[in-house]
């Protein structure tokens, strides 16, 4: 399975955390990180807190979509990730964006929606998506270069 990951920070030392999750998502069982963006400073969207650093890396895997959830769910959780409420500033956020061009909507309680309902109006997601293809088709949404026609207005930089 082609699987496309965003990962996203605004607590902490964020890039190291950015960076460390990479790692972790290098050593996932049964799974080769293809591709990685570079790191993207973002201003907070349908949130409050600090600016994010964004990133999304592409992966090649052999696990399926929910057990790839777990597995981001278990290194979200060795990062310190607390769920205070929706969209509290965290530590790390490791979100399934795509699961090659499946359309996923599994209720409570293992829920998982993919592609990621919000992903195609997120310039934080769709600018790192564009680092490693900007061709990859979001079903149901068309080219990711085609949806960052409109998000122009978001204030998403790449981290130098
Ligand atoms: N994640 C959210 C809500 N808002 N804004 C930015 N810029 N970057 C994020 O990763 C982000 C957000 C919910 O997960
Ligand atoms: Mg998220
Ligand atoms: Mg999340």
């Amino acid at each position: 399975m082609d699987a496309w990951i965003g990962l996203g920070a605004n607590l902490g030392a964020r890039r190291a955390t950015l960076e460390a999750a990479l790692d972790a998502l290098r050593l996932l069982p049964r799974t080769r990180l293809v591709a990685r963006s570079r790191l993207w400073a973002s201003a907070p969207v349908d949130a409050t807190g600090p600016d994010y650093l964004n990133a999304v890396a592409r992966l090649d895997t052999l696990l399926d979509a929910h057990e790839l959830l777990a597995a981001l769910q278990a290194i979200e959780a060795r990062f310190g990730r607390e769920r205070a409420y929706r969209n509290a500033p965290r530590t790390l956020d490791l979100d399934l964006l795509l699961a090659g061009d499946a359309t996923i909507d599994t209720p409570p309680p293992h829920a998982l929606v993919v592609p990621h309902p919000r992903l195609h109006e997120r310039a934080f997601v769709l600018r790192p998506m564009a680092d490693i293809d900007a061709d990859i088709v979001v079903p149901g949404r068309g080219p990711v270069r085609q949806c960052l026609a409109f998000v122009a207005d978001q204030r998403c930089r790449p981290w130098p």
